[in-house]
């Protein structure tokens, strides 16, 4: 074995699917040794350790390391793990690519239930011809997006182009062109009452887990003009309550569901999320993080990590995003 510094790929559990990752780094790092989980490389080698969600306990034990990129724009995988180095920096995905398709998902569905495509592909499902003659302008459904952050913020300024009356909730104050802007525990009961479309793109932290749940969708706006308040999750299962969404659904507080991402993924084939006639059901891929796109990203931050300047895109660890 040479002894270069190492970049260490961790994705999932097996060798397979780390693969694309790690031709995609070696491209562009020919100076670096690309190592997978589980090849035999000196722990004291690795610099650097790209991940999406490891086996916990992977990053412990590499005296060398410099910095830990997550394969994706969350970190909540890496945070999670108990032995992740206290002090090593970590980094994560801001791409324009990802930006892109997560704001092209929430139009789509944003759109999918103002127009009422649920109800239209049932009733071409059923040959029937029939209209609501009722249907609101866009100008007229309030859109309220939680986590104002890179994704929430583009999101928020496409729902405006399209037309919709949107807001924006954030932990610290936000200000946002044309959006109205909503902070913090004091904000959030006057952010609800004014959605009709609760767009959800927050991380997963302590201070977030578990608040999508039955107190919240009952704060939600009552005399919106889609027959009931809509919520749409893409930013982590762990925040929403699924119990709380069925029940929701069934007595009325939620008129309709579409979620990307799950209390545990992928979804049991038992979920009744599957079955119930107002849930749309994606599987976790809102927006996927390009291997190659990402892999451009991570090999710049660590180049530049290289001259000697300071690491792009940390997140704060204290802050747990
Ligand atoms: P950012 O860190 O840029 O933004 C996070 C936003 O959430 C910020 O506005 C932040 O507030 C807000 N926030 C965090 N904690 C709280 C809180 N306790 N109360 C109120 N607001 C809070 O993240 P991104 O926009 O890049 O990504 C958001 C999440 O989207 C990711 O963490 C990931 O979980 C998810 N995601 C899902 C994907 C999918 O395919 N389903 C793909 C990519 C990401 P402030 O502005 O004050 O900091
Ligand atoms: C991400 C994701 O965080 O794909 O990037 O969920």
């Amino acid at each position: 074995m040479s002894g270069r510094d190492a970049l260490l790929v961790s994705v999932g559990r097996s060798r397979a699917e780390a693969e694309p990752w790690l031709a995609s780094f070696a491209a562009r790092l020919p100076h670096l040794d690309v190592a997978a989980l589980g090849d035999p490389v000196a722990p004291e080698r690795v610099r650097y350790a790209a991940a999406w969600r490891h086996p916990h306990g992977a990053l412990a034990d590499l005296p060398g390391l410099r910095a830990v990129f997550s394969l994706g724009a969350g970190v909540d995988h890496l945070l999670a793990d108990p032995a992740l180095p206290p002090g090593v920096p970590v980094a994560r995905v801001v791409d324009p690519d990802l930006t892109a398709r997560m704001s092209e998902w929430v139009l789509l569905h944003v759109l999918g239930h103002h127009r009422q495509a649920r109800r239209y592909r049932r009733q071409q499902a059923e040959s029937r011809w029939a209209d609501d003659p009722y249907q609101p302008a866009a100008r007229a459904v309030r859109v309220g997006v939680m986590g104002l952050g890179v994704l929430g913020i583009d999101a928020a300024t496409k729902l405006k182009v399209v037309g919709f009356d949107v807001a924006g909730w954030s932990r610290s104050p936000r200000d946002v062109p044309g959006i109205a802007c909503f902070a913090g525990a004091e904000g959030l009961d006057a952010f609800l009452r004014r959605t009709d479309i609760l767009v959800v793109l927050l991380p997963l932290t302590p201070d977030t887990a578990g608040m999508l749940d039955a107190a919240l969708f009952a704060k939600l706006a009552r005399d919106g003009r889609l027959g009931g308040p809509v919520l749409i999750n893409a930013g982590r299962g762990g925040l929403q309550r699924e119990a709380d969404i069925l029940r929701g659904l069934d007595d009325g507080t939620l008129a309709a569901a579409t979620l990307d991402v799950f209390e545990r993924e992928p979804l049991e084939r038992e979920s009744p999320l599957w079955r119930h006639p107002a849930v749309t059901v994606t599987p976790h891929n809102a927006a996927l993080s390009d291997p190659e796109a990402v892999a451009d990203l991570i090999a710049g931050q660590i180049v530049a990590l290289e001259r000697g300047e300071p690491l792009r895109h940390a997140v704060d660890r204290a802050r747990n995003y």
